[in-house]
């Protein structure tokens, strides 16, 4: 229902892309910005307080024409209006995928199977709104009657990642005297690390978990329960844990209220999950009202996303240049530098959303696809990065397509620090885009008086071959509204690319089948079952882990 009769590989529009980027690997980014004075302004597009500057890519009018063919080709618009009407188009699940309604600040209805979603979801808001305050104002209190100031988000994945991002996105933000932490993973560290911080009388935890089935979660939030009922006994439970939730049975039977837990739904996929209650933390840390304007900056690029023509679509046009240069250019990485120390976490949260959505080989007909789908993706803050790994993104041997992320203000106004930072995030573009050619590295070495021998000894090494794509996207300030428009973008890209790919974008079977094989594997090596069934390096490992252990 959902697929399409002819591959993408196949369509009219994507066999005139492989000759228009045969043609565009010759052409450089310098000489079409030095033939065409306009070509930032035409390729720059703003939103609200947001600005998309897209004109440092291996683009021209005939390449953008060709990619919005492409979109047009794989019934981009059709699939959004699908999304936004609530059709089930995660097929593998016969699921809707609603993160928009999460945000709905219209409240339109949108129905599931009939049944208009928004009544629930505001009710869940409300009582977001009603716990998150109550615990600030220090009207939820602890069993012993103290404050409750340390919060403790328990998930994994998608029920950690989003809000712990958005968390440290927002730290400016928080309330006086509270304090965040996440556990996710596995490792006894994770737990033990974060509980040694803490008095149990102050501290909260919010178990997040989908589907109260995740062994990491469950296994944390049961040390956790214990660290607070040695201290405080059984009945401070209630006090002190709450619960985020689509499975209301197996939250009882850990042990939790179901007063304390704050519903979601099947139609919210783990890692869009921010803006549902999954997101409780944010609100506690940052206040309501801060979690409801991030929900307003998603809803803005929402109806953005929904409403503009293709080529003034800010989500759209970036993911149509990711497949650009992920499908034409055989590109198969995308860094994101967020010059914001708040930003670090975003891209840890992008890269699961990236490549959880679209890492997949079968597409929506059920057929192995032979065309490349997502790229990996990496980053981190700014300037930072510039002293690691930008060394390839500037002579390594392939191009590193980047996204450069920056507040014109800065939450930290200290000396020139933010001017010095905002020189660096636009000499960064420049650089990658311009280059240094050999010639133009000698001359240098030249005026540095350097000898004949040097020179030719050097300007190699010195030259930058340029021509490396990248986005500027600019905020006049990352304030909740901000980070709203700034995730939600990140998401509906995602979305755009994987309809092009033809692919499931929000199920995530590939996660599963090492989980069945730790199953397999725990036992064997807590020696309640002989290894067997395993390649010989795995139970070689078992044994010598079983050695070392005893
Ligand atoms: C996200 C995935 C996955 C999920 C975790 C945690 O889209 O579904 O990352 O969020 O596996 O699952 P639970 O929330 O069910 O514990």
């Amino acid at each position: 229902m959902f697929g399409r009769s002819k591959e993408i590989n196949k369509s009219t529009a994507w066999k005139r892309l492989e000759s228009q980027a045969k043609k565009m690997r010759k052409i450089q980014m310098r000489d079409m910005f030095d033939k065409d004075p306009k070509r930032a302004e035409k390729y720059t597009l703003k939103l609200d307080n947001m600005v998309l500057d897209f004109s440092k890519n291996i683009i021209d009018d005939k390449t953008f024409e060709c990619l919005l063919k492409l979109a047009k080709q794989a019934k981009v618009k059709q699939k959004i209006e699908q999304m936004f009407a609530g059709d089930k188009i995660n097929i593998t699940e016969n699921r809707a995928v609603l993160h928009i309604a999460l945000r709905n600040k219209d409240n339109t209805p949108i129905y599931v199977d009939g049944k208009n979603v928004m009544p629930e979801i505001n009710n869940v808001l409300a009582k977001i709104k009603s716990f998150s305050e109550a615990v600030r104002l220090g009207k939820f209190k602890g069993h012993t009657g103290k404050k409750l100031t340390n919060i403790v988000n328990i998930g994994i994945g998608g029920s950690d990642l989003g809000p712990k991002m958005a968390v440290e996105a927002l730290r400016k933000y928080w309330g006086k005297g509270i304090n965040c932490y996440f556990i996710s993973n596995i490792d006894g560290t994770a737990c033990a690390e974060v509980l040694s911080k803490l008095d149990p009388e102050t501290t909260l935890f919010i178990v997040c978990s989908k589907t109260f089935t995740t062994i990491e979660t469950l296994t944390n939030a049961k040390t956790c329960r214990h660290w607070l009922v040695d201290a405080l006994g059984e009945p401070a439970v209630s006090k002190h844990f709450v619960a985020v939730s689509t499975n209301a049975k197996e939250v009882e039977k850990f042990g939790i209220d179901t007063e304390n837990m704050f519903e979601f739904w099947d139609f919210v996929g783990g890692r869009y999950s921010m803006w549902s209650a999954i997101g409780l933390i944010i609100a506690i840390a940052a206040g309501y009202d801060n979690f409801e304007k991030m929900l307003a900056g998603a809803n803005a690029m929402d109806k953005h996303f929904l409403n503009s023509e293709a080529d003034k679509n800010i989500p759209l046009i970036l993911a149509l240049i990711s497949v650009w240069y992920n499908n034409f250019f055989n590109v198969r990485n995308h860094a994101v530098v967020a010059y914001d120390q708040y930003l670090t976490y975003l891209p840890a949260y992008l890269q699961q959303l990236v490549m959880e959505s679209n890492g997949k080989f079968v597409n929506l007909d059920n057929k192995f696809i032979n065309y490349q789908t997502s790229p990996v993706i990496f980053g981190g803050a700014g300037t930072d990065v510039q002293h690691s790994f930008f060394q390839m993104i500037h002579q390594g041997t392939s191009f590193v397509p980047c996204d450069f992320i920056v507040p014109a203000i800065s939450h930290n106004e200290v000396g020139e620090h933010h001017e010095i930072l905002l020189a660096n995030v636009l000499a960064q573009s420049e650089a990658l885009m311009k280059g240094k050619t050999v010639a133009e590295a000698a001359s240098e070495l030249k005026s540095a008086g350097k000898s004949v021998d040097e020179i030719n000894r050097l300007k190699k090494y010195k030259s930058f071959k340029g021509n490396r794509p990248s986005n500027t996207i600019i905020f006049k300030k990352i304030d909740a509204y901000a980070l709203g428009m700034l995730v939600a973008m990140y998401e509906h890209k995602t979305f755009v690319e994987g309809v092009i790919w033809n692919i499931d974008s929000f199920d995530q079977m590939g996660v599963e089948l090492g989980k069945q094989m730790a199953l397999k594997i725990l036992p064997e090596l807590q020696g309640s079952r002989e290894s067997k069934d395993h390649d010989s390096s795995t139970k070689a490992l078992i044994k010598m882990i079983k050695k070392m252990r005893k």
